[in-house]
């Protein structure tokens, strides 16, 4: 008898009981990410047959043009998530500042704000590469009822309520968690459902995959570089295997699912690297944890990090936790 598979909704209902916190509002906040996703891949899947590529001729806070499906999919969340008047605050890559939300019930003050790269990997939209949403959820640290302030933000990635992103690739998943493991659920077109297909999804220890820009190893610091001629030896399981897609959720993805290591190190070009701590690295870091990965920026874990700016850069490396571990020792040791 063929099981039925569970969907995104189901499951989010079942699991609530497991949830901390007052879990009716996360399942909302969560259910609203679903909604989004969906209204975005439906975006992203024609994107090449109507004028929604090229740059909408702007350029966010990283000086990166602005592609049109970036602005459509932050619109799109902050929409949502505004809508289902659940979050109090939205900080997006694309928003130079935090976005204040007020409750349309004065009888109910929101209690969770939501941090999200809304198409990371951008730059591969228009050459039909995969791309991805990622988004961060804390509980505000100011008190109900006052205003959003920058501190409810500036949270260690420690503090998040829950984490996770969609990945737009040869089928679009959502994989989130809410500090109780990771699960993947894959969208069914036809129906519009996202069923549980990667249940309790783990990074295995050790791969034998790296990701890495090699086109800046002339800037990378010493250890990084002594790692990735590491990875090149002739010697036990190694050489390793090379892949890296320019879209961060893409190879995190594929690394949890085969075994990897992710590198975006610090280098002359980029003193801090250049992945974002609060909406692309804090996230991404829960889920590697959640997953029995692990993430740093070489030497302080990732979600230690004490965050002082909304855009602040961090170096990070992330996924099978002995091929973090081999990487953090080639730092310590150059650092000698
Ligand atoms: P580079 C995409 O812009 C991104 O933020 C990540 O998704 C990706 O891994 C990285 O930057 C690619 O950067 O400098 O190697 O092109």
């Amino acid at each position: 008898m063929s099981h039925k598979k569970q969907t995104l909704g189901e499951f989010i209902i079942e699991n609530q009981a497991s949830f901390k916190y007052s879990s009716g509002e996360l399942s909302s906040l969560l259910n609203s990410i679903r909604l989004a996703a969906k209204v975005v891949n439906h975006e992203v899947n024609k994107a090449g047959l109507v004028d929604i590529i090229g740059a909408v001729g702007d350029t966010n806070i990283q000086g990166e043009d602005q592609q049109k499906l970036d602005v459509y999919a932050n619109d799109k969340f902050i929409q949502t998530l505004t809508k289902r008047n659940i979050v109090c605050g939205i900080a997006s890559e694309e928003e130079d500042d935090f976005i204040t939300i007020n409750s349309q019930d004065e009888n109910h003050q929101n209690k969770y704000v939501v941090l999200i790269d809304p198409l990371d990997g951008s730059s591969n939209i228009d050459v039909n590469v995969s791309v991805g949403t990622i988004f961060s959820i804390y509980r505000r640290v100011t008190p109900v009822g006052t205003p959003v302030h920058l501190k409810d933000f500036l949270q260690k990635g420690s503090e998040q309520v829950a984490a996770g992103y969609v990945v737009y690739g040869t089928s679009t998943m959502l994989v989130y968690t809410t500090g109780d493991g990771v699960n993947g659920f894959t969208l069914n077109p036809a129906i519009g459902s996202f069923y549980l297909s990667h249940p309790d999804m783990q990074f295995p220890e050790d791969g034998n995959i790296y990701s890495v820009n090699e086109g800046n190893y002339i800037h990378f610091p010493q250890g990084i570089k002594d790692y990735i001629k590491y990875c090149q030896l002739e010697e036990d399981d190694r050489p390793y295997t090379s892949r890296y897609i320019g879209s961060l959720v893409s190879d995190f993805h594929r690394n949890m699912i085969k075994g990897g290591i992710y590198l975006y190190p610090q280098s002359s070009k980029n003193p801090n690297g250049k992945l974002r701590l609060l909406y692309e690295c804090n996230p991404m870091a829960f889920l590697a944890e959640q997953a029995n990965g692990k993430a740093s920026d070489g030497f302080t874990r990732t979600m230690d990090v004490e965050p002082t700016e909304l855009h602040q850069r961090v170096p990070f490396i992330c996924g099978s936790k002995n091929m973090v571990e081999k990487a953090e020792e080639f730092m310590r040791n150059a650092k000698r």
